[in-house]
């Protein structure tokens, strides 16, 4: 009943939105260019990590716990709407406006540059050797060495993150050693899981002209496999940090959601009409009966962002050359 007058009351004010796109539009008059990490320069890509480093030195915005930093608060924030920001079409605006935040939480620990993006479409043949892993110039590899971790997988033993010390699993309060227990190409898969997500599956989930539709084999394809493929060592092991609710623990977190926001900017630039176009079904209240469904969503909808920064408007997250965004991307280029 709730929901049902929430729609009512914002289908009134849905005429609103184009003529407040237009005049964001104007404002964006040179979008910034986010790169894919393996083609930024290596100045760039030390700039980049010296500032994500310094997130999780900053203290923390929510002040929930003494020992949390600012890199924390994010992987809470996450942990604790992650039933509203998964597996509906909420998914990708939600996560453009999350991504924006850490975007300025960079900039904000000095850095000049934008996000950048993990490009696992072109190193999905052996996902093992991309540039992201680097132990200098990227964010160090598996997770190794010796001794019990309790619930965790081995930590990261190399990069600017091996002394990176989470301090949420899912939201409780469980500080540990940032972990990673990747999925080495056992029986036919590819490492990392890559057999998912090869320039070919990738288009092929580009394909599908309806928004949630789109969505969803994006969310439940390429995306899942690139969290399982880095954090869960096939069915062996204890889970890497990347799989909990609290993944964006790891800092690569947000170079994989920059290239999923990618892929969602390619796919609306296959038409103009797909700038807006945003459809599909809220999830329904948590434990209610199989099968049922919450109501329509609409542009209107909140993307709730806890107190980590202001909550945001779907509609103002669709057009990334919108004022508050006012980037793009490289378009696809595997063929
Ligand atoms: C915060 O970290 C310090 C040092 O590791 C530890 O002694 C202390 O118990 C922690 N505080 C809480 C509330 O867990
Ligand atoms: C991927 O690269 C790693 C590192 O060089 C290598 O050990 C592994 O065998 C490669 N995997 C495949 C399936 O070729
Ligand atoms: C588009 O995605 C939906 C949801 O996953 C799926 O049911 C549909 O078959 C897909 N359409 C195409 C043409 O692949
Ligand atoms: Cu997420």
């Amino acid at each position: 009943m709730l929901f049902i007058q929430f729609t009512l009351l914002v289908a009134a004010v849905s005429a609103l939105p184009s003529s407040t796109n237009l005049a964001a539009r104007q404002a964006c008059t040179s979008p910034r260019l986010r790169k894919s990490w393996s083609k930024a320069t290596v100045e760039e890509r030390l700039a980049y990590l010296e500032a994500a480093v310094c997130v999780t030195k900053k203290p923390s915005r929510l002040n929930k716990h003494e020992n949390a930093t600012l890199h924390d608060d994010f992987a809470y924030t996450h942990a604790v709407l992650n039933y509203d920001i998964h597996s509906f079409a909420g998914f990708l605006p939600w996560h453009r406006y999350f991504v924006m935040v850490y975007e300025k939480a960079l900039q904000d620990c000095g850095y000049k540059g934008t996000a950048m993006y993990w490009d696992w479409v072109a190193d999905s043949d052996n996902a093992t050797l991309s540039a992201v892993w680097d132990p200098v110039t990227g964010f160090g590899g598996n997770g190794g060495g010796t001794g019990n971790h309790g619930n965790h997988a081995p930590p990261v033993q190399d990069g600017p993150f091996k002394d990176h010390r989470p301090l949420y699993s899912d939201t409780a309060v469980d500080q540990h050693r940032l972990c990673r227990n990747w999925n080495r190409g056992f029986d036919e898969n590819k490492e990392l899981f890559g057999h998912k997500y090869t320039p070919q599956v990738v288009a092929e989930v580009l394909a599908n002209s309806s928004y949630d539709g789109f969505r969803e084999q994006l969310e439940g394809g390429p995306h899942a496999s690139v969290h399982f493929g880095v954090a869960v060592g096939s069915g062996r092991g204890k889970i890497g940090d990347l799989v909990p609710s609290s993944s964006p623990n790891d800092p690569i977190f947000f170079l994989h959601h920059t290239m999923v926001d990618r892929l969602w900017w390619i796919w609306q630039q296959a038409d103009e009409s797909r700038t807006n176009a945003y459809d599909g079904f809220h999830r329904p209240p948590q434990g209610a009966p199989d099968g049922e469904q919450g109501p329509p969503v609409t542009l209107d909808d909140i993307l709730p962002m806890g107190d980590l920064a202001p909550n945001g408007i779907v509609g103002d997250y669709m057009d990334t050359r919108n004022a508050n965004l006012c980037y793009e991307y490289p378009k696809w280029e595997y063929d």
